[in-house]
């Protein structure tokens, strides 16, 4: 009986949260708390929307499509590299109070912007102002539709007031937290002081059962029936949401789906380019409004928030100082701003697993205020991902850092847990195939919101912002020493001071090498056959940095520092780090386990009784051949991996082991590219191979922007720093940083993203796209700022 309790008592805490003072104070993201946080561009999903910071908020959001009869419709409003756009991104964006978007659809140009004006009790208002430009030289200018919504998330109620013409003017409603509150859609002109133009209306207004929905209803209700006549032009057909065509619901679907349906209106404007449309945002409680923010003042409004932005950049950065080009300079605004931009607040249950559970359990409700790897392709957090984006935010905006920190830590569950990929609600679930929902709880993550610690911490030290950081650790650190207690008792490796990455992908056959997933680098070779021996150099050091963050925090508090120091001192003990991962083979940093590289993907063989013909027989799968047992040895793989003890500063400056570093990182037929550090040596047997027949290398040769981050973050800290590599740190830091900075400004010219990863041979961004959550990184590299 004891036993069966304790398991169902263990069952129920991997649900249970952490018990300590949640970080973030009740409220605290309210429009009466918080108002001038309440609205922003917190839908990273899709191109261009707008919600607030509350659980179930009213959203705001633009559809468009070019009413191009003859093509497929091509309706875009969530993020999808599929749609192939010519680029899109913030090009300013203060994280606060407006941004500038610029999105290059195939021949016109849509640039769409947003001022917040504070007042009344609701977050105050906003307005919209959407301009669009042909791009190409056509003869005849596109005719574009903008479709712009509102939408409830199960409470809430929307009006919509329909003019002459079927044009629908405004839409009023309430909700919990906006109270009343008035949307107004402005007329098409051909620019701010200009007339209005030629324009066809339609709306919709009906009901969603989720916000995931939404394209759909509005696909399914398109109607070709409509003429767009302008007075002195050709009439056209064009493709228009349709009052009169209900949305087909299934009877089946609408029993299977307990959920409340929720207000949703939309107003479709079609219009020849180039034209300017405005949407203004009214709250009710706003009551001594000056004027309206519209035309003349919104443009007013915006030019007094560029030039804002623009002072505070080179104030925070000093890029132009440092004499890069404007068009440089362009650049990292961009990559700023879309960090900014990109910033998302979810809310939500995780869906996790731990080895006492039969079945998955739903996480505790929970809000998560944060900065997304990629708009289109996994909008939503990442736990390692994030240390890395608050380094960029917390340059610009320390408290947004530190509300970002806040929501991440207050996921933390009784245990110390922290799930690393965040699916919160039905619309971020809509993007993620079934079987990367679970969550495990003993998988872990590197605990880079110690980098972000670190430099809250060295921004303490040299003076600025004071009062507020300290108030802001002495909430967090029960859970801080919670956290590091979790990967000390979960992480632990076979020997003291020795680390393990639990979560090895288990199926051993399927795999050239089982991914390592939580360890953020998922395909990067380990020890051929996962086993309890093993031991990862990247975590030991993570958990070095780890234990010297927390030492400090003690301190700063005058809490007992004393066995994070003594943490501090074993982990980053040079003598004992060799000991357990110096391979003398490799003349490297490795991990230690139950391997051999003998190994090699092979054509499953499949037996075809004689006579029988072949294709009623399954494809032959590509399986794993083992041709010499493992052992207990080294993993003499040169990558990343090795350059971790390097990358945290654990190395003494006068260290020969650096000296072997160096050399490798700079070796052109290892790990040097003239585009950044490439991922794996590149004479290494597994450089650049595919992990299964459907896996391509992923963290095996590409070039990623995290670690290049960090490894020119290590030659500027060695470089200032007394040793016998001080000369050649110092010169391998500007050819790097040249490199890195050159070639993410390049291909951003030449594609119009930033990228998840670069391709080592040619430089080419590859992978995801736009993609700056940690590529963006490359904007701190060019201010220097580490
Ligand atoms: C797959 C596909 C629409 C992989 O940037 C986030 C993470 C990193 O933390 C990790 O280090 N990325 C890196 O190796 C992307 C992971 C995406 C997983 C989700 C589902 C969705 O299809």
């Amino acid at each position: 009986f004891y036993a069966l309790y304790m398991r169902s008592s263990l069952a129920r805490r991997v649900v249970t949260l952490h018990p300590s003072p949640q970080v973030l104070h009740d409220n605290s993201t309210s429009a009466t708390v918080s108002p001038q946080r309440f609205w922003g561009s917190y839908r990273p999903q899709v191109y261009f929307g707008m919600k607030t910071r509350s659980p179930r908020s009213m959203v705001t959001g633009l559809m468009w499509m070019r009413q191009s009869p003859e093509v497929e419709v091509s309706l875009r409003h969530t993020c999808e590299q599929g749609d192939r756009l010519h680029g899109y991104g913030w090009l300013a964006h203060d994280g606060l109070s407006f941004g500038v978007q610029e999105i290059r659809d195939t021949d016109f140009i849509l640039t769409t912007e947003f001022v917040k004006r504070p007042g009344g009790d609701h977050g105050g208002d906003w307005t919209w102002r959407v301009t669009a430009k042909q791009q190409s030289s056509a003869p005849q200018p596109p005719i574009i539709s903008l479709m712009f919504y509102v939408a409830a998330d199960t409470q809430g109620s929307l009006q919509a007031h329909v003019e002459e013409r079927g044009r629908l003017s405004s839409v009023t409603g309430s909700s919990e937290e906006l109270g009343s509150f008035k949307v107004t859609f402005g007329k098409p002109t051909a620019g701010e002081a200009a007339g209005t133009k030629y324009a066809s209306y339609n709306h919709l207004k009906t009901v969603s059962p989720g916000l995931e929905k939404l394209t759909d209803i509005v696909r399914n209700s398109l109607s070709r029936r409509f003429v767009f006549s302008p007075p002195s032009g050709e009439r056209r057909p064009y493709i228009g949401v349709d009052v009169h065509r209900p949305p087909p619901q299934p009877q089946q679907q609408k029993q299977m789906d307990p959920r409340k349906e929720s207000d949703f209106v939309l107003h479709q404007v079609t219009v020849q380019t180039p034209f300017q449309i405005e949407v203004l945002f009214e709250s009710g409680s706003f009551r001594e409004r000056p004027n309206q923010l519209a035309g003349r003042v919104m443009t007013e409004a915006l030019e007094e928030k560029v030039a804002a932005f623009n002072g505070k950049f080179e104030e925070t950065f000093g890029l132009q100082g440092k004499g890069f080009t404007p068009g440089q300079v362009k650049f990292a605004k961009a990559a700023l701003s879309n960090m900014l931009g990109g910033m998302g607040y979810f809310h939500g249950q995780s869906i996790v697993q731990s080895s006492y559970n039969e079945h998955p359990l739903l996480y505790p409700e929970g809000s998560l205020f944060t900065a997304v790897p990629s708009r289109s392709f996994f909008p939503r957090g990442f736990l390692w991902d994030e240390g890395f984006h608050q380094l960029l935010v917390g340059r610009w905006d320390p408290e947004a850092t530190r509300e970002a920190l806040a929501h991440w830590l207050d996921l933390m569950n009784a245990d110390g847990w922290i799930p690393r990929e965040q699916i919160l609600g039905d619309e971020a679930r809509s993007k993620v195939p079934a079987e990367f929902v679970v969550q495990w709880n003993e998988n872990a993550n590197p605990p880079t919101l110690f980098l972000t610690l670190q430099a809250l911490l060295d921004a303490e030290s040299s003076g600025r912002r004071s009062a507020a950081t300290e108030g802001f650790f002495r909430r967090i650190f029960p859970r801080l020493r919670t956290w590091f207690e979790w990967y000390n008792v979960t992480q632990s490796g076979p020997l003291p001071g020795s680390y393990r990455w639990r979560g090895r992908d288990k199926d051993v056959n399927l795999f050239l090498n089982p991914k390592t997933l939580t360890s953020g680098l998922d395909d990067f070779p380990r020890a051929s056959h996962p086993s309890a021996d093993e031991r990862h150099v990247d975590l030991r050091c993570w958990m070095a940095l780890a234990s010297s963050i927390m030492a400090r925090v003690a301190q700063l508090l005058g809490e007992p520092a004393s066995d994070y120091r003594r943490a501090e001192r074993e982990l980053s003990d040079n003598a004992r780090l060799a000991e357990l991962h110096w391979s003398e083979h490799l003349g490297a940093f490795a991990d230690y386990g139950n391997h051999t590289p003998a190994v090699s993907l092979v054509q499953e063989k499949v037996y075809i009784p004689p006579g029988q013909p072949r294709h009623q027989f399954p494809a032959a799968r590509l399986v794993r051949s083992v041709r010499r047992t493992p052992k207990l040895q080294y993993v003499n793989a040169l990558g990343y991996v090795s350059l971790f003890p390097f990358l945290l500063h654990l190395l003494t400056p006068d260290s020969p082991k650096l000296g072997h570093i160096l050399r490798d990182m700079r070796d052109p037929g290892k790990l040097w590219t003239p585009y950044g550090l490439r991922s794996l040596s590149k004479a290494d047997p597994m450089y650049m191979k595919r992990n299964t027949e459907h896996d391509a290398p992923y963290w095996r040769g590409p070039i990623w922007i995290n670690i290049n981050y960090l490894a020119v973050r290590a030659l500027y800290h060695y470089g200032n720093m007394d040793g016998p590599y001080r000369e050649s740190v110092a010169a391998l830091y500007q050819e790097l940083r040249t490199n890195i900075i050159n070639n993410v400004y390049k291909q951003y010219m030449e594609t119009g993203y930033i990228w998840e990863q670069y391709n080592d041979t040619t430089g080419w961004g590859q992978g995801s796209h736009p993609f700056t959550g940690w590529s963006a990184l490359v904007m701190l590299i060019m201010a220097e700022q580490y």
